[in-house]
């Protein structure tokens, strides 16, 4: 395959960028971070989205050093972003969630890496957010889950992502050290329709009661209207992302949308 073959050149020569999402308190509106997303600015394909080089990267290993330098480059732009605006102001407590594939999990280096990176850029653990997938957390045996407990103990945040769509059991939650559920865009769909599906309602009513009482903070994906937004706050979920606050963009965008608030 092409695109397999060209991706250790790719990231040597610099093609990899990455855009930022902003996530939104849904109380009030503000900016409380973002979410790093990988593009491949592939010089005859033009701009490459995560789906197509992702998981021809985690084929062939190249994942590690890849994801190893997206989380680098996000804990760089995080600690621009707060030293550009100080401590007291909006874009004090602002916090930068990065994607951990499965492979990377079991990367042995994966603990000494973050810290590592964390201490290089001087930023504190509890600014960093690793988001993973509920499948790849299914069946998760000890081995696997302790470099994220090392990780949870040493401040950083692990968020379930996609979740709702694997089979975890809700009770196996009690044993993962996560302390955020990034509800799956699907359940956002569904409060698009006018009554909502009041089946999807309960679920995710549910989901957010469970969640707050095990101290978990509620995101929501893939919000694109102000209805979603409203009915999912009225639900009780914490923070939200979505096209109907921003596209992933450019880190400067960070700076304007948070400076609105402010
Ligand atoms: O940005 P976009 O909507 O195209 O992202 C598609 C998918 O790619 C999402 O599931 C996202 O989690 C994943 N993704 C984006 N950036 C990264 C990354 O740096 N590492 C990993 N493992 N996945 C990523
Ligand atoms: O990590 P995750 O799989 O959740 O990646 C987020 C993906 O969702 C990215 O590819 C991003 O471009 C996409 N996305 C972000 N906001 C929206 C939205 O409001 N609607 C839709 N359909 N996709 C979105
Ligand atoms: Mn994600
Ligand atoms: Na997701």
């Amino acid at each position: 395959h092409g695109l397999t073959t060209a991706l250790p050149a790719a990231l040597e020569r610099g093609e990899f960028f990455i855009e930022y999402q902003p996530l939104v308190n849904l109380g009030d509106g503000s900016v409380r971070g973002a979410e790093a997303l990988v593009r491949w600015l592939h010089p005859q394909h033009g701009v490459l989205s995560p789906d197509r080089f992702i998981p021809l990267a985690e084929h062939t290993g190249l994942i590690v050093p890849l994801g190893r330098w997206v989380l680098e480059q996000s804990v760089r732009q995080a600690r621009a972003w707060r030293e550009r605006h100080g401590g007291a102001d909006a874009l004090g407590p602002l916090r930068i969630n990065v994607n951990l594939s499965p492979c990377q999990l079991t990367h042995p280096g994966l603990v000494q890496d973050t810290v590592d990176i964390l201490e290089r850029t001087g930023v504190e653990p509890d600014a960093l957010c690793l988001e993973v997938t509920e499948s790849a957390l299914i069946g998760a045996d000890d081995d696997l889950l302790k470099p994220l407990r090392r990780l949870a103990e040493m401040g950083v945040d692990i968020a379930l992502d996609d979740f709702g769509t694997g089979y975890s059991n809700l009770a196996n939650l009690r044993r993962l050290p996560v302390s955020v559920l990034k509800l799956d865009r699907s359940f956002t769909q569904s409060m698009q329709q006018f009554p909502a599906d009041p089946v999807d309602l309960k679920i995710v009513e549910g989901i957010v009661s469970l969640a707050h009482s095990l101290d978990l903070t509620v995101t929501v994906e893939g919000v694109e209207t102000g209805a979603q937004a409203e009915q999912l706050r009225i639900l009780g979920c914490d923070t939200a992302q979505g096209w109907y606050y921003a596209r992933p963009g450019p880190p400067e965008r960070l700076h304007e949308l948070a400076l609105v608030d402010a």
